[in-house]
């Protein structure tokens, strides 16, 4: 990479040190977070100079009694409103925009692939509605640590043929995710740095969230060079004394394998089967 192009990429929010971007949103992200940094490192030196300014121009030496009139020109209020336009033009043109696509523009759940996420301390418990596409109830008094951490009820039609794993989250690549976040005991959040994407689990409430991965497992091993390479899902949350080994493993891959693996989870006990077979 020339140091001009690296230039170029710092400038438009290719920051250094910053994870990989593997969601449709990322790179739009980035920018927003960098245009922001940009003006407010403008804000710093330019508000730093002036006040420098201040010090010699008025100084007790040259104006030895106080002018109580003040201010005679513009110049400050101009710069307050410009400065009060740039942060308008960020809000307006990049972040409410961005933002709105995140919170209501919610792709159809027929092209999307949808699952509930529910924390726990300390792990991340995935649902999958399986073929029929619903999900099937929870129940407290279902609710077994070991052999049934969501509660759910398989004698629900809708329950017989659902999927749930612990700490592992399947994707397709390219194919909207939308997740439903919740949590049994305390707030967790649910943040992924490459899909720059980060949402709290609240106990009590079901929070929608959404976002298209668009760099298969495999390919990022390639892009990075290290053949471990997983995406991670980190609790972004303290929330308790286990906080730090609560991860949990994304692995994007294409459809088909995708479809694959749904099958190999799929439960084989009672009315699942026929769906499957
Ligand atoms: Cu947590």
């Amino acid at each position: 990479m020339t140091a001009v192009s690296a230039l170029t990429r710092f400038l438009a929010g290719v920051f250094p040190g910053m994870p990989e971007i593997a969601s449709a949103h990322g790179a739009r992200l980035d920018a927003l977070n960098a245009y922001i940094h940009w003006l407010m490192l403008v804000l710093f030196v330019a508000w730093g100079l002036f006040f420098v300014f201040l010090l010699v121009r008025f100084r007790s030496r040259r104006n030895p009694r106080a002018d109580y009139h003040g201010l005679r020109t513009h110049a400050s209020s101009y710069a307050e409103i410009g400065v009060a336009i740039a942060e308008a033009i960020l809000l307006v043109g990049f972040s409410i925009p961005l933002w709105s696509q995140r919170a209501d523009a919610f792709p159809a759940e027929e092209e999307a692939v949808e699952m509930r996420v529910v924390g726990e301390q300390f792990a991340w418990n995935v649902h999958y509605p399986g073929p029929d596409g619903l999900f099937g109830s929870s129940r407290v008094d279902l609710v077994n640590v070991e052999t049934n951490p969501l509660g759910l009820d398989r004698n629900d039609p809708a329950g017989a043929d659902d999927v749930t794993t612990l700490n592992q989250l399947h994707l397709p690549v390219d194919r909207p995710a939308i997740v439903h976040l919740s949590s049994k005991d305390v707030i967790h959040s649910f943040g992924v740095p490459e899909f720059r994407v980060k949402q709290d689990g609240i106990p009590g409430l079901e929070t929608p969230m959404w976002f298209v991965p668009t760099v298969t497992t495999a390919e990022m091993r390639e892009r990075t060079g290290d053949p471990e390479f997983t995406y991670e899902i980190v609790c972004n949350q303290l929330c308790g004394l286990g906080h730090f080994r609560m991860r949990g493993f994304v692995t994007v891959e294409t459809q088909a394998e995708f479809d694959a693996w749904l099958v190999s989870q799929a439960p084989t006990a009672g009315a699942a089967d026929s769906f499957w077979q």
